[in-house]
């Protein structure tokens, strides 16, 4: 199947292009269909969120539409950034701002523990709204390395490689991502349900 994914990340886009192609779906970006998405998120979830972001755009075309919500979440800030992901900091901040203040902000904690997590909406039709969740555990390092992924990719360390985010190629990271994760549930309610 075919979904338009309701993103403006470029990161997100390129994510969503591999694990579907790899599932047998294919994706679509709001640019090439010429689509801008102007959406308040002011959901208190991530699944809030990520159902404004997939209904905004659904509304505007009535084509099957996936929208994702995600960010990280440090246990030793109760969870922050968390939905302010994308906008911790305040505005105007590149991603690699962004991972500079949250290295400094966790300069003398010692507790690095922190997750991804990515919520997924798909608006199939009218009546089809699809929800899932994908949750990744890590820690922080306490400087940038890799040059890979986007966000905080290059700060957050998996066990499993051995590597931050940043580190690892488009294919590792997304055998394992948050995103990926949600994604494989996703498809797995698609097969039940004959899609
Ligand atoms: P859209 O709303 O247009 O989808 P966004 O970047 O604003 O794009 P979010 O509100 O979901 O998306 O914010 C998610 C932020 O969390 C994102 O900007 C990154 O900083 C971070 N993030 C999410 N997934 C990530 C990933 O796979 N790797 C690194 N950082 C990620």
């Amino acid at each position: 199947m075919e979904f338009i994914i309701a993103t403006g990340n470029k990161g997100k886009v390129k994510d969503f292009n591999l694990i579907l192609n790899k599932l047998g779906h294919s994706a679509i970006s709001l640019k090439d269909i010429g689509v801008e998405m102007d959406v308040e998120e002011t959901g208190k979830t991530f699944m809030e969120n990520a159902y404004l972001k997939a209904k905004s755009i659904y509304d505007i075309i009535k084509k099957p539409v996936i929208a994702d919500d995600s960010g990280l979440c440090v246990k030793a800030l109760n969870g922050r950034p968390g939905v302010y992901s994308a906008r911790y900091g305040g505005e105007g901040l590149t991603d690699k701002d962004r991972c500079l203040k949250l290295l400094d902000e966790m300069e003398t904690i010692e507790d690095r523990e922190a997750k991804f997590v990515c919520s997924i909406c798909a608006i199939l039709s009218d009546n089809d709204v699809i929800e899932t969740e994908g949750e990744v555990c890590g820690s922080l390092l306490y400087e940038m390395k890799g040059n890979n992924g986007f966000g905080y990719d290059p700060m957050f360390f998996v066990k499993e490689y051995n590597k931050t985010f940043g580190e690892l190629s488009d294919n590792e990271k997304n055998s394992i991502s948050h995103r990926r994760k949600a994604l494989d549930r996703f498809v797995e309610i698609l097969k039940e349900k004959g899609v």
